[in-house]
């Protein structure tokens, strides 16, 4: 069976109009920041739809789209979220990470204490399908293989978050780890692992962050 095809929809655009584009967006992104420090003002659900879908638009292995993104606003279900990640993240800063990487993370200034996860008024979960499910001749639950199911998860979650920081919104990438207390609490299914935690909001009034510069271009690109 070979594949159908459509025509693309491509504008191509005159080169100044790509030039100026292309610098636009750098000055947006580069202005993205993680931030720990949310005001409690709620966020249009609108911006958090259209930011997934802008998400749910990335590539995917073999276009399974392998992803569920989970948007919490219920304050008991984010104190749930925190009390658990506090714990797990207590036991890591003070037991299970080493000095190299307590060390490493010393300029961002972080720490157990999580109160973000409660501060801002939305967290986006974001899930892998490890594989899918589909009901077989039978009715009987049958696995599909899914393909590169970590890349694409991740190349989605960057678009989510150029998305919402496009949107005028301020997020932060948390890992908890492990993270299996966020498929119980959120009851996801047993093909789905965690990948990260986002908190979505505005920042507070005189919001701080760190410190921190990214690489120049020469550092990070060559051109062979
Ligand atoms: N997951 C922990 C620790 C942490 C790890 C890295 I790598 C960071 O860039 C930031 C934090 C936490 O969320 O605090």
């Amino acid at each position: 069976m070979t594949a159908q095809t459509i025509p693309l929809d491509f504008e191509r655009l005159p080169p100044d109009a790509q030039i100026a584009r292309s610098r636009a967006f750098w000055q947006i992104m580069r202005t993205r920041r993680s931030v720990r420090d949310f005001s409690p003002d709620d966020v249009p659900l609108e911006l958090v739809e259209n930011a997934i879908r802008a998400a749910a638009a990335a590539p995917s292995g073999a276009n399974q789209q392998p992803w569920t993104f989970v948007v919490v606003r219920n304050p008991e279900i984010k104190r749930r979220i925190r009390a658990a990640a506090e714990a797990e993240e207590r036991e890591s800063y003070e037991r299970r990470m080493s000095a190299e990487w307590l060390q490493a993370l010393e300029p961002l200034g972080t720490d157990w204490h999580k109160p973000h996860l409660e501060q801002a008024p939305l967290l986006i979960v974001v899930f892998a399908q490890t594989y899918g499910v589909k009901r077989g001749a039978e009715g009987a639950e049958e696995r599909v293989k899914h393909y590169y199911v970590t890349e694409s998860v991740g190349i989605a979650v960057g678009f989510l978050l150029c998305a919402l920081h496009h949107a005028g919104l301020a997020t932060l990438t948390h890992t908890p780890n492990p993270m299996a207390f966020l498929s119980e609490i959120l009851e996801r299914p047993a093909n789905e692992r965690a990948m990260v935690v986002i908190p979505v909001g505005y920042p507070a009034e005189g919001a701080q962050v760190p410190a921190i510069s990214k690489k120049p271009l020469d550092e990070v690109m060559k051109v062979v």
